[in-house]
């Protein structure tokens, strides 16, 4: 039984139930119904002559081949969809009339899905790059899409520079090259040239941009929006997702090897949580600013190139939301999801945010080529739960059969009908476009609040702790040590001067330059919620971990150790020198089947018989070089002797027995990686 058969169906799962095509038990058609005797022999004249024409079968079966495909999203292609629900903790009335918002009792089915940006549809999940973390709430008063980053700024202003944004991160045009990389010369001239993608880049250049899970990422409405309650009364908002699993990330070296050894990390590791019952969660929270308060911060709450602090304006959680299942077919779903930010419902409203603006234009036009026209509402992952009516028709898969005799407004003839939403003077759970008042001359011209490039990018880098700053520092490193031309990684270096002078020499030192002369004072400011040295949680729910075994495993000693791992929520996997059992215990994968950056910790119980194993012994030290929690049973006590690892942190040995070795073990892992080991371990 799959997860999602034990609880109680939504609105959703019952809509997409009718939509379901069960094959079980069924016999070979055509599209057009005829059944068919033979789809592995086309017709031809004779054994061994011409395929004819005739053949209605074969021309409709490569025909639907053909055009199997239809075209990437331009950005976000690599992506990873699953269904859930939201549940708000108390009424929000106070701010808005969105009903998902106000009802405690009310479940709202959800769909979300997780992205990168620059890859295509292919390529590997673990790359440096911001993640998309788009939600479609389907609510009863119709669709409300959050499509959110995992970063909170982007990297530009204004919407009209998204094409040169995109054009300059994806590979270059002469030879396609690099594939869902940031570090070539074309992105790196843009951000040289364009000062506004800095605190952008800080968080790039972060170990945000490799997170280890999209279950323990962040997620980011960006833009500040409105909320909107039944006086009309509006306030800023700005939306936050926070992971219940805590916000972590996978180390540099890891992701590069992860990519080899398994493309689809992310995704796999998503699909897994759900199938296997720990449901992803986290927690919706609002930054809530009253509309007084628009000019009281030193920048501009419509530049999308900048956070609110949150030690100036808390995030305050709202809600929950649980991923409980996933998808039935991953075209059908995940690649026809159809998101926009012009999908809002009464009481969320928009700021001018130019880049938001650009937005609710962007994703209602870029669905027409995708999803080949106007109907993309009526695919099944996109249908609101909300009914439709209205006088649109026709164009390309219309599936709806409209009654009516009549497709205009106002008309006599079907009694008005689809008539307005007001009933009798009573606006409620209709649309209203918060009356905002607007006065200004047309001009093409950015406002002079915008102009702060620096000020953020410096908060991010105060804010880091020293192995996040080391990473930061690394991360530049490797990507301008792949832009060729030497004019680009100076003037990037000159920008950094302005962001940090100990960023910009290690920089500097590193790609052999010359120190940069002092630049501004840094201004001293930091935020602690941004560190992700703050964010660990106290669980080792769903981490993996790795049990080394060999046929001279003690198994009876192993056992208990594991079982109450596995009590505590950790998923522990045997990795043995041979498939089928080792010691009596089922081997789960062979060991040079796997790989250590597959997994959170591990665990050495091997009887002694690895510890002359090269792959057991890199096994483990690449584990240690990648900060994981390592433990030897006193089985394991030779394995862990022979890998000579330099630093005891995270370290736990066989001194320890019974409830105190699993403890202690358990408290290693909690900590998410010990980055506070030996340092040149972790240059790379
Ligand atoms: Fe997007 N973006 N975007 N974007 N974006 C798309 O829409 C666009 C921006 C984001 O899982 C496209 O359906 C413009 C900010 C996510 O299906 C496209 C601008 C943020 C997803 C598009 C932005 C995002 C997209 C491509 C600047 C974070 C994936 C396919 C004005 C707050 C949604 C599609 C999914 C996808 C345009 C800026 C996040 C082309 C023009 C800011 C998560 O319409």
């Amino acid at each position: 039984m799959r997860h999602e058969d034990a609880v109680e169906k939504d609105e959703k799962q019952r809509q997409l139930d009718q939509h379901r095509v069960d094959l079980k038990g069924t016999r070979l058609t055509t599209d057009q119904g005829v059944l068919i005797d033979d789809t592995d022999n086309s017709l031809q004249a004779g054994e061994r002559g011409p395929t004819l024409l005739e053949d209605f079968h074969f021309r409709e079966k490569i025909m639907r081949f053909d055009h199997e495909r239809i075209p990437e999203r331009v950005v976000h292609a690599r992506g990873s969809g699953a269904y859930g629900q939201f549940r708000v903790y108390e009424s929000l009335t106070e701010y808005t009339v969105a009903d998902f918002l106000c009802d405690p009792s009310l479940v709202t089915p959800v769909f979300v899905r997780f992205s990168t940006v620059a890859g295509s549809r292919g390529s590997a999940d673990t790359v440096r790059d911001v993640r998309g973390f788009a939600t479609k709430f389907y609510t009863r008063q119709g669709n409300y899409d959050l499509v959110g980053n995992n970063m909170p700024v982007f990297p530009i202003q204004d919407g009209i520079k998204f094409l040169d944004f995109v054009h300059a991160v994806k590979p270059e045009p002469h030879n396609e090259i690099p594939q869902a990389q940031s570090a070539h010369d074309t992105l790196w001239d843009f951000v040289q040239c364009q000062p506004e993608t800095l605190h952008f880049v800080m968080w790039l250049m972060s170990d945000r941009a490799i997170p280890r899970s999209f279950r323990m990422m962040q997620g980011f409405g960006v833009h500040t929006f409105r909320l909107v309650n039944a006086e009309g009364r509006a306030t800023f908002v700005k939306f936050h997702w926070t992971p219940v699993l805590g916000t972590h990330s996978l180390v540099w070296d890891e992701v590069l090897r992860v990519q080899g050894n398994d493309p689809d990390f992310n995704r796999r590791d998503l699909w897994d949580a759900i199938e296997r019952g720990a449901f992803p969660e986290w927690e919706l929270g609002l930054q809530i600013v009253p509309e007084s308060d628009e000019h009281a911060f030193d920048f501009d709450l419509l530049d999308p190139t900048k956070i609110i602090p949150e030690e100036i304006v808390p995030v305050r959680p709202v809600g929950r939301m649980t991923l409980n299942r996933n998808p039935e077919n991953f075209f059908a779903e995940t690649e026809q999801v159809a998101f926009c930010t012009a999908n809002v419902v009464p009481g969320i409203d928009f700021t001018n945010d130019p880049l938001l603006q650009a937005r609710n234009f962007s994703y209602f036009d870029t669905q027409l080529i995708r999803l080949g026209g106007p109907n993309f509402a009526q695919i099944p992952v996109n249908q609101p739960v909300a009914p439709v009516h209205n006088d649109n028709r026709d164009g390309y898969h219309q599936r709806m059969i409209h009654q009516s005799g009549t497709s205009y407004s106002i008309n006599s003839i079907s009694g008005g009908c689809p008539m307005s939403g007001v009933v009798s003077g009573d606006f409620s759970g209709v649309f209203q476009h918060y009356q905002e008042r607007v006065d200004g001359r047309k001009i093409r011209k950015r406002s002079p609040s915008f102009e702060d490039h620096y000020s953020q990018a410096t908060l991010f880098w105060n804010s880091m702790s020293f192995w996040e700053k080391r990473h930061i520092v690394n991360a530049f490193l490797f990507e301008l040590g792949h832009v060729e031309r030497r004019n680009i990684k100076e003037k990037v270096v000159g920008h950094l001067v302005h962001i940090d002078h100990e960023l910009a020499t290690q920089v500097a030192l590193g790609l052999g330059m010359p120190v940069p002369a002092g630049g501004p004072a840094n201004h001293g400011k930091a935020s602690p919620a941004l560190s992700q040295a703050n964010s660990a949680r106290k669980t080792i729910a769903t981490r993996k971990i790795a049990i080394l075994v060999t046929d001279a495993t003690d198994a009876g000693a192993l056992t208990p150790v594991k079982e109450a791992l596995e009590g505590q929520g950790a998923i522990c996997e045997l990795i043995g020198p041979h498939e089928g059992s080792a010691a009596s215990l089922a081997v789960d994968r062979q060991l040079t089947a796997t790989n250590s950056v597959l997994y959170d910790a591990v665990l050495l119980a091997d009887g002694g018989l690895l510890a002359e194993d090269g792959p057991a012994v890199h096994f483990v030290r690449e584990a240690f070089k990648h900060g994981k929690a390592i433990a030897a049973l006193p089985g394991g006590s030779a394995l862990l002797q022979a890998a000579r690892l330099p630093g005891t942190q995270g370290v736990i040995g066989p001194d320890a027995s019974g409830g105190a070795f699993v403890q202690a073990f358990a408290d290693a892992i909690k900590v998410h990686r010990h980055y506070d080991r030996d340092v040149a371990m972790f240059s790379a």
